[in-house]
């Protein structure tokens, strides 16, 4: 096209949509015709804003309204309700809340209760697992089902037997019905947080909200590091806004990362590329320069005083009673005893960052008073990911960059990334009762897949054992495909088990491998929610948006329904009703006063309201009128420079250590942690010292090379990780045309390493690796580091049953479960080859027709 006709494309376009906006003009306005802002209830006839529960798993909650009319949903939109300013920023959504309606009234909803044409009691053929056809049932019909397998596998096989997956936190019905019932096997692992999520409390460090300062604090580092954090993707929301205050205030920053990341591009940070799983040597490599340099008097680096008084196992002089002072951490690092120093260039041989390049971060993070040293949990979900979590905690202590204003060293992600400190805002509990599960067999991640193959597990106090699981529940999670090695679950699944059931809103992959599948309501069709881990300054909630669709029911009158029939006293369990339940938390919502220690009622109800919503209370003074909260969906804390709700970590324990002691062992933060390393025996998995020495991540970078010494790459010769990604919240809204035209399901590669391989920009690639087969349309870019591949996480699965290939990139195809140290999962520590496919190439799957389930007549 040359210039002229793109200025008169331009120009027409111009001269359409002006005409079109003053026709609107000059259109009489018809008050009635226009939406009401903020009212409620509903008037059928006008359309009306009402907040809409934006409720997945992702690192974001952000304040979603929908225009509700009759019983559909017409626009979407957000927070508007009061002008942005980075002191009280909008809680705006992301594409994928603005999607939701796609999800909630999408062509592939489960419309009806079905079971699997070819299951019988026993299991039937269970080779057709996935790819059988579906009859459809009546609810009567599948409720009665359920109950009586639960009831014939239970009494045959024990209680044991039944496994209820996932988190009880996450769709709590299930788990307190079945725990009623007698009990169910559940499924433990380190999911999100990788090793940090015991290690963590061993050492003294926290790994959420309490680990980091809030984010005006944030405005007063001057170097800010993120290590493996891309908050531009994984929390959406405002982290990545309170980032940029930050930088406005004068913060450099600094992306420690295999990939160059939108947070990086954003924040104009300088790029340390990094092999995924080696950042502990990158750790040791810039405290063993720390050390070298460090002179007290003409080059202070390390903070000796800070090292003296809150940590233990530095050096010989500060080891715990009864260790031997050789084994102390200074040592190891200079290789006192051994002959192996941790120096710079040992790290980058691992890393692969520039023996200068750890040089300049020691000096920089040495030298700069005020530094934020902030990690996403990604580089702790690899193997032996542990020492991670130690080394960079004890960068944190050695350079005093934490317990003060502008310093912290601590994990910022999820819901808290940018913001640490206690909630402002808090729910009320919905006051049903938490029924334990008595029976406390629970199987982590890595050993699922062998609990139903072989029958035996590790017990988490070590120890395999025996385990018969015969019977599948799976509640609001997507196991089938969300764990290491899913092509394995699905042999598993085809040659194990009576007995698998699935409440879903769509065909999701635990739906396609099941026996039976219920329909159940999406949360814009239940009563109401008030979000969990939202950010502490505000409170969000959706109302009822819509009548349940189709035929389906909620999780609490599904698990009702089979607790009666299993004889469970259903109203001890499920006491009060799900409108009540989200009234209570209201009624029983706090608020921090202006004071910062205060905690007062949040929502003022009246006699009025309590008549109109139909709900059990007594009338009370808050803060916002119920009414109020019920049509903005939003209380939000405003926020000060010098205000009282200021957070600084630790801050209790540096001011007086004797006073405030951690709760380790020896009331310190352990560099030698006696506790950590005992843990490790206890579960028998692999061992974890008791200072941060280094022990390569299985499957990680080493696993590349056949031969370490020479270098010489084996048949797997690239690292995958797999980015938290923004089309989906893990495998939740994957299915949504919209969001995968707008972010297509490619593996990232780098350019150099594509063109070696005769690779193309946006052609068809085979991964393999040991377990797995998966093909990609390849996005070929120098934002990826050399030698490393990433596949974004949550692809919902496609195998083709033929050549057992996943089509749709669903990385746990490739992964393997090993569970280290703590029972750690390693999704950031796999190894993969990368080929040209000379088969047909793929079509991006906006353009596939969505995934339906197959039905058949039954006579
Ligand atoms: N390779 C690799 N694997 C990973 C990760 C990784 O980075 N790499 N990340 C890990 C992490 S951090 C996490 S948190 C997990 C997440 O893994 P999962 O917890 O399995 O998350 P989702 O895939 O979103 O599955 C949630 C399912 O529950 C359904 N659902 C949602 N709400 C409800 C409800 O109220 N009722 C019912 N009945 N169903 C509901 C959704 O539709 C969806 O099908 O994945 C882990 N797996
Ligand atoms: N859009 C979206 N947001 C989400 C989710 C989602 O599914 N989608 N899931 C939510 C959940 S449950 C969780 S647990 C969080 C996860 O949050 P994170 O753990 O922070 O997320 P990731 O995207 O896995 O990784 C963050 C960054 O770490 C880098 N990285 C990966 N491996 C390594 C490594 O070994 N070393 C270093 N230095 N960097 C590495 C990646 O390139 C990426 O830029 O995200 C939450 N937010
Ligand atoms: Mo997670």
């Amino acid at each position: 096209m040359d210039k002229n006709t793109f200025f008169e494309i331009k120009r027409r376009t111009f001269l359409k949509w002006s005409s079109a906006i003053s026709a609107l003009v000059t259109l009489p306005i018809n008050k009635g015709l226009i939406a009401k802002e903020n009212v409620l209830p509903a008037n059928e006839n006008v359309p009306v804003w009402k907040p809409a529960a934006c409720w997945h798993d992702c690192g974001g909650k952000c304040l979603n309204k929908a225009l509700v009319s009759g019983n559909t949903v017409i626009r979407q939109k957000t927070d508007d309700l009061t002008p942005d300013s980075p002191n009280t920023p909008q809680q705006r959504g992301c594409l994928r809340g603005r999607s939701q309606r796609h999800q909630v009234f999408g062509a592939d909803r489960l419309k009806y209760p079905m079971r699997r044409k070819h299951w019988a009691p026993g299991g039937g053929d269970k080779s057709l697992r996935g790819r059988d056809q579906w009859v459809r049932i009546s609810w009567e019909e599948a409720l009665d089902l359920i109950a009586a397998e639960t009831k014939r596998i239970t009494n045959k096989y024990g209680q044991e037997s039944l496994w209820v997956t996932g988190q009880k936190n996450f769709c709590p019905p299930y788990y307190n019905m079945f725990a009623a019932a007698g009990g169910y096997t559940s499924d433990w692992g380190t999911r999100s947080f990788g090793a940090w999520a015991e290690t963590a409390g061993f050492i003294g460090v926290h790994w959420g909200v309490f680990g980091i300062n809030d984010r005006l604090d944030l405005r007063k580092s001057e170097l800010i590091i993120l290590w493996g954090a891309n908050p531009a993707w994984t929390s959406p929301g405002s982290p990545t806004y309170h980032y940029i205050q930050a930088k406005k205030a004068g913060a450099k920053f600094i992306c420690i990362d295999p990939s160059y990341t939108d947070t990086a591009a954003i924040l104009d940070a300088e790029w340390v590329p990094i092999n995924p799983a080696t950042d502990h040597a990158l750790v040791l490599g810039i405290m063993y320069v720390l050390l070298q340099e460090d002179n007290p008097q003409s080059n202070p680096l390390i903070k000796w005083d800070f090292l003296d008084k809150y940590t233990i196992g530095f050096d010989a002089e500060h080891m715990p009673d009864g260790v031997d002072p050789k084994e102390n951490f200074k040592d190891y690092l200079l290789g006192t005893y051994t002959n192996e120093p941790k120096t710079p260039e040992w790290a980058s041989e691992i890393t692969g960052v520039p023996v200068e390049t750890i040089k300049s971060l020691a000096y920089r993070i040495g030298t700069i008073e005020k530094v934020a040293l902030l990690c996403g949990w990604a580089p702790a979900r690899i193997n032996n990911g542990e020492g991670w979590v130690h080394a960079f905690s004890t960068l944190g202590f050695m350079t005093g960059h934490l317990g003060s204003s502008g310093n912290m060293t601590g994990t910022s992600v999820h819901f808290f990334a940018a913001n640490g400190g206690g909630f402002l805002v808090n729910e009320g509990q919905n006051g049903l009762p938490d029924i334990a599960n008595p029976v406390t067999t629970t199987i982590n991640h890595n050993e699922l897949n062998r609990a139903l193959i072989e029958g035996k597990y590790r017990q988490p106090k070590g120890g395999d054992k025996d385990v018969n699981i015969q019977m599948i529940f799976h509640c609001a999670n997507n196991t089938m495909q969300g764990f290491s090695n899913a092509m394995q679950a699905i042999e598993a699944y085809r040659s194990s088990v009576e007995f698998i059931v699935t409440p879903a809103y769509n065909y999701s992959t635990n739906a396609k491998y099941s026996d039976l599948v219920l329909p159940v309501t999406t949360e814009w069709e239940r009563e109401g929610i008030v979000l969990p881990l939202h950010n502490r300054e505000v409170l969000l909630l959706g109302v009822n948006i819509v009548a349940p669709l189709y035929e389906a029911k909620s999780d609490q009158w599904i698990a009702r329904e089979i607790g009666k029939r299993l004889g469970v006293d259903v109203n001890a369990v499920f006491p009060i009703s799900e409108k009540q339940q989200f009234f209570n938390q209201l009624i029983g919502a706090t608020v921090i006063e202006s004071d910062g220690k205060t905690s007062v009622p949040l929502v003022t109800i009246t006699l009025e309201d309590i008549a109109k919503y139909g709900f059990i209370g007594k009338p009370q003074q808050g803060k916002i009128a119920l009414d109020k909260l019920l049509a903005e969906g939003k209380y939000q804390v405003d926020r000060q420079e010098g205000d009282n709700y200021g957070f600084i970590a630790y801050a209790d324990f540096i001011r007086d250590p004797k006073a405030h002691p951690l709760d380790t062992e020896s009331g310190k933060f352990e560099i030698y942690c006696k506790r950590l390393h005992q843990r490790a025996k206890e579960y028998g998995w692999s061992e974890v010292p008791a200072i941060p020495k280094y022990i390569p991540s299985e499957n990680g970078y080493q696993s590349t090379f056949i031969d370490w010494h020479s270098k010489k790459k084996g048949k797997y010769p690239f690292q995958v990780f797999t980015p938290h990604y923004l089309r989906s919240s893990h495998s939740t809204l994957d299915n949504v045309p919209q969001l995968r035209e707008a972010w297509p399901s490619h593996l990232y590669m780098n350019a150099t390493d594509a063109k070696e391989l005769n690779i193309k920009h946006g052609e068809t690639v085979l991964v393999t690796s040991k377990l797995g087969k998966m093909l990609r349309p390849v996005y070929c870019t120098e934002t990826m580091k050399p030698g490393v591949v990433a596949i974004p996480h949550g692809r919902w699965s496609d195998i083709d049953e033929k050549s057992n290939i996943d089509k749709a990139g669903t990385e746990n195809v490739l992964y393997e479960p090993i569970a280290t140290g703590l029972g750690t999962s390693g999704w950031n520590s796999c190894f993969c080859n990368i080929e040209k496919w000379s088969g047909a190439q793929l079509t991006a799957d906006a353009y596939l027709p969505p995934r339906f389930p197959s039905f058949v007549e039954e006579k």
